[in-house]
Order: C-alpha cells, then sequence, then structure tokens
C-alpha cells in the first residue's frame, strides 16, 4: 500500500503531489499545525473529545443517543448562500447566465488576499477522501484542507474518509484541491469558488453544510458537471433507490427534486400497509453520478457515505427509517436542544419539551414564536445506519437506472404525476422545472422559480449546454430511463396538501415501476401521459377518494398558460445556447394545450 503508518495526525501518504500541494497552501494560511487524517477510530475519539472540550460539539445523551452530538452554526450562517458560489472560468459565456462568474486568475488573487494567513494559531486538517465506491470507475478522490474540526467530522460521516482515498489515488495527481478556511464567519467576505479547469475549490467564511463539506455540492455536483460533459457521464443532484416487488422483482429509479423537496423522504420511503411484501432500498439521497453501461442502459452510484437530511418533519410517520439512522452515530445541526441534552424540532414524535434551547441557544418554550429547529436544521449519519440500505450500495458499476423522475414543489398546476412521451420531451419537462424555493438556500423561500433538473445552483458550467449534454446522453443509451414528473406538493383551496405523501408516494412509485416494464395503462394529456382510471390504486389511502385524485390530475389550461411564459423566461436568459430541440419542444406543447 502506498503509505506508511506513523501517529495521529502525522502525514502518511507517499503521493509526492499530495505533500506538496499540502505544503504550498499551509504556507499560504500559516497554520501552527499540520493534522493529517487518517480515517481511523482512534483519530474520530481524539478529534470529537476536542470538539466538545473546545465547544464545538455538544456531546447528547448517550444512552438515549449513543455516538450523536450536537452543533450549532453561527445564526448568519446557517444554509448555502447562492450569491456567494462562483463558477471560475475563463470567460463569463462558459459559466452561462445562471452562475456567478469570475476569471479564475482575478478570483484566486481576491481570496488569497483574504485567506492569507488565515489559520494562524489554528489547526489545518488534511481531509482526503473517496466519492463512490473503492475501484469504481466513476469514483474521484478530493482532498479538503479545513480549519474547521466540525467540518472534518462531518467529512468523515459523509464520505469515504481517509487512507482508502491514498490507497485510491496512489501516485496520481488526479484529486480535486479543496481549501477551506472558516476565518471570522463573516458574510462579507462569503466566498465559495469553483475552478473546473483546475479541478480546485476555494470556500471561506462560512462553516455550513453545502458551504464547506467540498465532496457534496462543490465537487460532487458543480465540478462533477463540469467533469461530467467532458467524459460522457452525468453528475446530478438525485435520490437513487430500488424498489422490490414481493416477488423479488428489482427497479432502480432516480429522482430530482430541488432542496428541501423530498428527496431524503423518497430515498427512505417505507410502503404502506396495503403494500405488505414491498420493499423500498436507498442506494442515495441527494447525488447521483451516471454513467452508460456496457448494455446501453444507464448505471448509477451514489458518491456520497452519509446523509445531510432536513431535520424538521421528520418523525415516525413520515420517516421511520430516518428516525432510526438518526438515532446514533449522528451530529445534528440547529436543532432544538432538551435541559437532558436530547434533540427537538418541529414536527418530532411526542410533546414539545416544556423548555429548551434553541438552535441560537436561546430559551424556547411551545408558547414561543420563533422555532425551536432551524427550518435548515440538519441530521449528519452514516448510511450504513440505514435499515434498508441497498445491498448494491458498493458495486463499483453501480445499478441500472429504470427511470428519471423530475418533481418540484408546486402548490398549483403541476398534476400529482405525469410521464413523457420520450426521452427529449423528458429533457424538456427537467430544464423547465419549476419550484417553490426553500430554507435549504438564504432568501426568497415560497417563491417558485426555474430550478432546471434541481441543478440551478449546482450547474458548474452553462446552463444551455448542459441541456445539450443531457440530449446528447441519449445517444450513448440504447435503453434510456423512462422520465417522469410527480409533485407531492399541490394544496386545495384550504390550503391543505391534497396527496397524504411519504409512504404514499409509493402508489406513484409502483405506476412509474408498471410504465416502465410495459404493465400499466396510460391516458394521453398534453403534459403526456398520465395513468389511466384502473391502473393507479387508491385503497386504503385514509379520506381519500377518486374525486381528489382528479383534483391532484387536473390541468388547469390558465394556470398552464402562465406556466408555459415562465419556461419562455429562462429560454431567454439561455437563448445562446440553447439547443433547438427545447424550442420545438415548447412549440408543440403550446400546439397540444
Ligand atoms: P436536500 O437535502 O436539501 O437536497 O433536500 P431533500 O430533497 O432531500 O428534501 P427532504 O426529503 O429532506 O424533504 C424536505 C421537506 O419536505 C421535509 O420537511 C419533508 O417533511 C417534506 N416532504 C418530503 N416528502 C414529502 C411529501 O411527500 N409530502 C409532503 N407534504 N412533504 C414532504
Ligand atoms: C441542498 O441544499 O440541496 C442540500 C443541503 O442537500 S446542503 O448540503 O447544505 O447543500
Ligand atoms: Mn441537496
Amino acid at each position: 500500500m502506498d503509505m506508511m503508518k506513523t501517529e495521529l495526525g502525522r502525514c502518511f501518504t507517499t503521493n509526492k503531489t499530495v505533500r506538496a500541494w499540502v505544503e504550498k497552501k499551509a504556507r499560504l494560511c500559516q497554520p501552527d499545525r499540520i493534522f493529517w487524517c487518517d480515517g481511523s477510530e482512534a483519530e474520530k475519539r481524539l478529534l470529537t473529545e476536542q470538539a466538545v472540550a473546545e465547544g464545538i460539539l455538544i456531546r447528547l445523551n448517550q444512552q438515549k443517543l449513543p455516538g450523536c452530538y450536537y452543533h450549532r452554526s453561527s445564526p448568519n450562517d446557517v444554509a448555502r448562500v447562492e450569491q456567494c458560489t462562483y463558477i471560475c472560468t475563463e470567460t463569463e459565456e462558459q459559466a452561462g447566465p445562471t452562475n456567478n462568474w469570475m476569471p479564475p486568475k482575478a478570483m484566486y488573487a481576491k481570496l488569497r488576499a483574504i485567506y492569507e494567513g488565515g489559520m494562524r494559531g489554528r489547526t489545518m486538517y488534511v481531509v482526503p477522501y473517496l466519492m463512490g465506491p473503492l475501484g469504481s470507475p466513476l469514483a474521484k478522490v478530493g482532498i479538503e484542507l479545513t480549519d474547521s474540526l466540525y467540518v472534518v467530522l462531518s467529512m468523515r460521516i459523509m464520505t469515504r474518509m481517509g487512507a482508502v482515498a491514498y490507497e485510491h489515488l496512489g501516485t496520481s495527481d488526479d484529486f480535486n484541491r479543496g481549501l477551506h478556511c472558516m476565518l471570522d464567519v463573516n458574510p462579507e467576505r462569503r466566498y465559495i469558488a469553483h475552478f473546473p479547469h483546475d479541478n480546485a475549490i476555494i470556500s471561506i467564511g462560512s462553516n455550513y453544510g453545502g458551504n464547506v463539506l467540498l465532496g457534496k455540492k462543490c465537487l460532487a455536483l458543480r465540478i462533477g458537471s463540469y467533469l461530467g460533459r467532458q467524459e460522457d457521464w452525468m453528475a446530478e443532484h438525485m435520490l437513487v433507490l430500488g424498489i422490490e416487488s414481493p416477488e423479488g422483482e428489482k427497479t432502480f429509479v432516480a429522482a430530482a427534486f430541488p432542496s428541501a423537496c423530498g428527496k431524503t423522504n423518497f430515498a427512505m420511503m417505507v410502503p404502506p400497509a396495503r403494500f405488505k411484501g414491498w420493499k423500498v432500498w436507498t442506494v442515495g439521497d441527494d447525488i447521483a453520478w451516471m454513467k452508460p453501461g456496457k448494455d446501453g442502459r444507464l448505471y448509477a452510484i451514489n458518491p456520497e457515505a452519509g446523509y445531510f437530511g432536513v431535520v424538521p418533519g421528520t418523525n415516525a410517520r413520515t420517516n421511520p427509517n430516518a428516525m432510526e439512522i438518526m438515532s446514533r452515530d449522528t451530529i445534528y445541526t440547529n436543532v432544538g436542544l432538551t435541559p437532558d441534552l436530547d434533540v427537538w424540532w418541529e414536527g418530532k414524535d411526542g410533546d414539545p419539551p416544556k423548555e429548551c434551547l434553541d438552535w441560537r441557544g436561546q430559551k424556547w418554550t411551545p408558547e414561543s414564536r420563533e422555532k425551536a429547529a432551524h427550518p435548515n436544521s440538519r441530521f449528519a449519519s452514516p448510511m450504513t445506519n440505514n435499515p434498508m440500505l441497498a445491498p448494491e450500495i458498493n458495486d463499483p458499476n453501480g445499478v441500472p437506472i429504470s427511470a428519471i423522475i423530475f418533481g418540484g414543489r408546486r402548490a398549483d398546476t403541476m398534476p400529482l404525476v405525469f410521464q413523457a412521451f420520450n426521452w427529449v420531451h423528458g429533457v424538456y419537462i427537467g430544464a423547465t422545472m419549476g419550484s417553490e424555493m426553500t430554507a435549504a438556500a438564504v432568501g426568497g423561500a415560497g417563491q417558485v422559480r426555474r430550478d432546471p433538473m434541481a441543478m440551478l445552483p449546482f450547474c458548474g458550467y452553462n446552463m444551455g449546454r448542459y441541456f445539450r449534454h443531457w440530449l446528447n446522453m441519449r445517444k450513448l443509451l440504447r435503453y434510456p430511463p423512462r422520465v417522469f414528473h410527480v409533485n407531492w406538493f399541490r394544496k386545495d383551496g384550504l390550503g391543505h396538501f391534497i396527496w397524504p405523501g411519504f409512504g404514499e408516494n409509493l402508489r406513484v412509485l409502483k405506476w412509474i415501476v408498471d410504465r416502465c416494464r410495459g404493465r400499466a395503462d396510460a391516458d394521453e394529456t398534453p403534459l403526456g401521459w398520465v395513468p389511466g382510471p384502473h391502473c393507479f390504486d387508491i385503497k386504503g389511502i385514509p379520506d381519500f377518494s377518486h374525486a381528489r385524485l382528479e383534483q391532484l390530475q387536473y390541468i388547469n389550461l390558465e394556470d398552464w398558460r402562465r406556466e408555459i411564459l415562465m419556461h419562455d423566461e429562462l429560454f431567454l436568459k439561455l437563448y445562446s445556447h440553447l439547443p433547438k430541440e427545447l424550442i420545438f419542444q415548447r412549440e408543440l406543447l403550446v400546439a397540444r394545450m
């Protein structure tokens, strides 16, 4: 093996490029110490103790929550910040109109002036990590240099962190270079900058989730999407799950829903009582890397090794698997903290505590007007805690995808489910997706915006070219996945969700699987294929009826006129690189309407 193990924190990789790069960055950041992470249990114990001693983590009640810790981020630093996120390419056109842009040279100079000497008095942790199963042709290595123990311990959960990454890397210099400096966590000096041509990331001034766990959104999506276009694969903001029938027939699907729109919940779904014997296996809950296989099908891996999931709303009814997953070895961020060192959030099972500390550390009671948990509070848990972790999770080739499902959070306009007529139409449906903004990113919650393929904040290059890449992928697939659109969030006149969602979403999934396997009827509508009257099972759903289903599936032409105008807005923004095929699809949709 390509390393010599010494004591904790000592450099043990023999990769010369890695050593030279770390030394160079250390000269710039000037930390007091460099700590080389190996990913071992002993290291985890040591660093956790240190984080507790420094007040970065609070040890939770170990009887109730073994191995669990609590973290509060700065109140100005609770979500991704899209305004501070940059794609740094030579030309602005390469980044495209949906990204913030700066030329690499200018951005390197600007950031260096801010972070130079920024680790003085601190420790620089060298965090090697592998995205994807060891030995997978799709797997990638990253190294994150960070002065945050919270990041180190979270990366240990979220990725295959440690020696295994150096093992995969060998003597190669093909690794993502990530630098993270917390500085004083000042929003004025917060930048998350990507340099796709250098396979490099610099993140400064934040210590929250997607801004700083560089393997996740920065490498796996923004840099990943850029690499995918060059190397004929796809990096997508998608969950991947396997559904198994009582007869043992397994079908894998991938689904792109925007941030905080239901991926984790869908990926961990527990079938309702009526679907006895059905099983849903989780491959991934946030990111899919997909590549055509030799058999002409599209194969997906989950590059991550853990879940960084939304906490509020999670309970034994909505997501029992997540409740079990986060019952041990979990870092909770920005939830409520009870006097007996348990956690509390809006929507948890049971009665709220009489009193607790809220996500800011202030006293909270059930009468408080503020929420105990921040709406974007999260749990970080290892995927191995998942009782329904797909057995294929470490298969280097991934799983074959039969369906791609797009979905947004829409109070109106969008029906529960419909199927695209073909791949190009499916790409149009994904490209024009709209969704209400959520607490996962700073600003604008509730407003509907276009979020193509749920990738608006994550596409590392020109969005028009990204659509072209989607169209091109069809040529590499003999058996392309079928494409669908879903919406769990349609509301009635009283503002209530019409569809019960969560486990009941299995009924929609079942129709999708049956369509892929040529077993279910469908009716043609202007939007696409919808379930035929006898092909959608609603038996056993409490307080539900065929009238409610019709309400869910209703296509309101007035709404759709507005919707198509919003498609145009996005297309105008992207006009210089928009594939003609999508403009034709728009014309066809208008004609059908
Ligand atoms: P990111 O991790 O931000 O990418 O989000 P995600 O897509 O994984 O979203 P997640 O599954 O965590 O869901 C976010 C919110 O949507 C939670 O508050 C859920 O309770 C809610 N939610 C998820 N599925 C459903 C559903 O089927 N119906 C309804 N009404 N709400 C849902
Ligand atoms: C998202 O916002 O889509 C997330 C959470 O999955 S974060 O990692 O913070 O980006
Ligand atoms: Mn996400």
